[in-house]
């Protein structure tokens, strides 16, 4: 009995800090609904803004929001997932770390009658129905976008030769899967390019760095092109270059992705020379999306924001500030 007493004061607790949160939210008025949202990390200035964003437009849009931060942990993520569904929240969202791994906790949601939306990153299952929506960027076209500044700023050049090498983002993410693929496809025939290897940073700078000084280790002055799938890694691994002896954005062409401020700021100085744009700004999406499913209604199975690419092919004094 005495468990059970202090089981019950815990739920009393939470649901007052809850009601709290709700006040803070929505001040006077109940909130819309409640949002478990597990968010994989704050491995970059990308990750943070969203973040941010979710929480600022969760307090927009008067929805009570329980943000749990999984710091990198698949494991971490499907705990939280667990608590949502035993809190029985209206509707749960995340950003899936990797894409396989999660059916088993998308069904305990599914039987539990609590819709799923994936934010930022997908899933792969065999499974039919696990998840109502997919709310984030359309990660291939990432790529794509960034082969085709290469082979523009080839074409100019007029050289036949350009060894490439990649620092990919964490393994058997949705991002360094699909940015891995629509660059490589896009190359693929041109044989003027060349890729000399592929290394996996993780997301993180300390890894891009890492990365950056093995393959200059490796490769040294054959290296013409750094590809790398976020601008977190690429600031890790543009003090490698200088350090080496190499002007990055001139001796290497430089491209990122993600299109942060501090990136931006980089690009604009020239030791960039191609941002493609991710950006983290999905919190109005995800709030709409998560009230249509509350009252019933059908939302879209994919929403990809439009996204720019930023170059030195144009006037980069127009670009506002990025906001994360
Ligand atoms: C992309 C997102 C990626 C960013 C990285 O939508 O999943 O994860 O590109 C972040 O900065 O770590």
């Amino acid at each position: 009995m005495k468990g059970k007493g202090i089981a019950l004061i815990l739920l009393l607790v939470l649901c007052l800090l809850l009601s709290g949160c709700a006040a803070k939210n929505n001040p006077g008025a109940e909130p819309r609904l409640l949002l478990g949202f597990s968010q994989l990390g704050s491995e970059s200035s990308w990750r943070i803004g969203n973040t941010k964003d979710i929480e600022e437009k969760a307090e927009t849009y008067g929805i009570s929001l329980m943000m749990e931060n999984a710091n990198q942990k698949q494991e971490n993520q499907i705990a939280a997932l667990r608590r949502f569904i035993a809190y029985r929240v209206d509707v749960i969202a995340f950003s899936p770390i990797v894409e396989e791994g999660w059916d088993n906790v998308l069904k305990e949601a599914k039987q539990a009658g609590i819709p799923v939306v994936l934010v930022d990153r997908t899933i792969k299952t065999e499974e039919k129905d696990l998840y109502e929506c997919l709310i984030g960027a359309d990660f291939y076209q990432e790529g794509v976008s960034a082969a085709n500044y290469l082979l523009r700023k080839a074409d100019r050049s007029g050289k036949d030769r350009f060894q490439i090498v990649e620092i990919t983002g964490t393994e058997d993410s949705t991002p360094m899967r699909q940015r891995h693929a629509g660059f490589m496809d896009t190359i693929a025939g041109d044989e003027r390019m060349q890729v000399l290897e592929s290394v996996n940073g993780d997301f993180l700078k300390s890894r891009g760095a890492e990365c950056m000084r093995y393959l200059l280790e490796k490769y040294g002055d054959g290296i013409d092109v750094i590809y790398s799938h976020n601008d977190e890694m690429t600031l890790g691994a543009l003090p490698e270059i200088e350090q080496a002896g190499y002007m990055p954005g001139k001796d290497m062409i430089v491209i990122s992705i993600d299109g942060g401020q501090e990136a931006i700021d980089i690009l604009k100085a020239g030791k960039i020379n191609c941002i493609v744009e991710c950006t983290p700004m999905l919190g109005s999406t995800l709030m709409e999306t998560a009230l249509a499913l509350k009252d019933g209604k059908n939302v879209d199975p994919e929403t990809h924001p439009t996204e720019a690419v930023f170059s030195d092919e144009d006037d980069l004094s127009q670009i506002a500030p990025r906001g994360y």
